[in-house]
């Protein structure tokens, strides 16, 4: 099977991070396709980050027929919903994967993000995905998302916010809050001796799963592709000339 990882920003050197965690996961009969968008923000720490980060998400997903089933690797999710109308395999967001993988090992979760200031979107992402309970607490640990890539001390960092989640939640699992700490997740399991779960390994392993059980998008309701449409200005290659 062919899944293809969208590293919803636009920075290379995220995008390989992403596809070795990806790939280290995926079966041995699936290719993992990482892909950069044509557009969009350098790093996503803002809901503006993530309004412009979409449209380039939705051409990468509306560029791939042949794909089986796509990952969102952004810690947001931007734009699940809107990759959900335009893809016919199964589309899952890393937040989503990650929550979810979490209250199967544990009873409550810490999140370990960036900035503070992507902690509301974290805390709103854990209501709709796991219910409020499950998420004991969302921390950054604020280093800014490409800084994550060079700076020395970003495990030491990581593990230090983690292990005071752990006592101040009360939580059995860290949830690690960007794709630019993926290649953490074994360092920082192996020193906190709690599961640590990477939303991108996760995601990648579930888009696997449900590819394999036969299941894609439903297009019954609220999923089936969007109307057809003109869009204007810079978006007039988003026009849809069927639904
Ligand atoms: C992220 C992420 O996963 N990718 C990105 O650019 N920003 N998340 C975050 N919380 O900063």
């Amino acid at each position: 099977m062919r899944i293809r990882v969208i590293n919803p920003n636009t920075t290379e050197s995220m995008t390989a991070l992403i596809a070795a965690s990806a790939r280290a996961v995926a079966g041995p009969g699936t290719v993992v396709e990482a892909v950069t968008p044509a557009m969009g923000p350098a790093s996503i720490e803002s809901h503006y980050d993530e309004a412009l980060a979409v449209p380039g998400i939705l051409q990468a997903i509306a560029s791939a027929p042949a794909a089986d089933g796509f990952v969102l690797a952004c810690f947001g999710d931007p734009g699940l919903d809107a990759a959900r109308e335009l893809a016919a395999g199964p589309v899952v967001g890393i937040a989503e994967a990650a929550m979810h993988a979490a209250t199967l090992v544990g009873r409550g979760f810490s999140v370990v993000t960036t900035l503070s200031r992507t902690r509301g979107r974290a805390h709103d992402l854990a209501g709709r995905y796991v219910g409020a309970g499950a998420c004991r607490g969302v921390h950054a640990c604020d280093i800014p998302v490409l800084d994550l890539e060079d700076d020395p001390g970003v495990l030491d960092r990581v593990v230090e916010v983690a292990r005071a989640a752990l006592d101040r939640d009360d939580s059995d699992v860290i949830v690690l809050g960007c794709a630019g700490m993926a290649d953490l997740c074994a360092r920082a399991s192996a020193e906190l001796g709690v599961p640590v779960i990477d939303g991108v390994a996760a995601a990648t392993v579930l888009v696997q799963s449900l590819v394999t059980l036969g299941v894609r998008t439903s297009k019954r309701g609220e999923y089936a592709p969007p109307p057809a449409k003109l869009y204007t200005g810079p978006l007039t290659g988003f026009t849809r000339t069927s639904g």
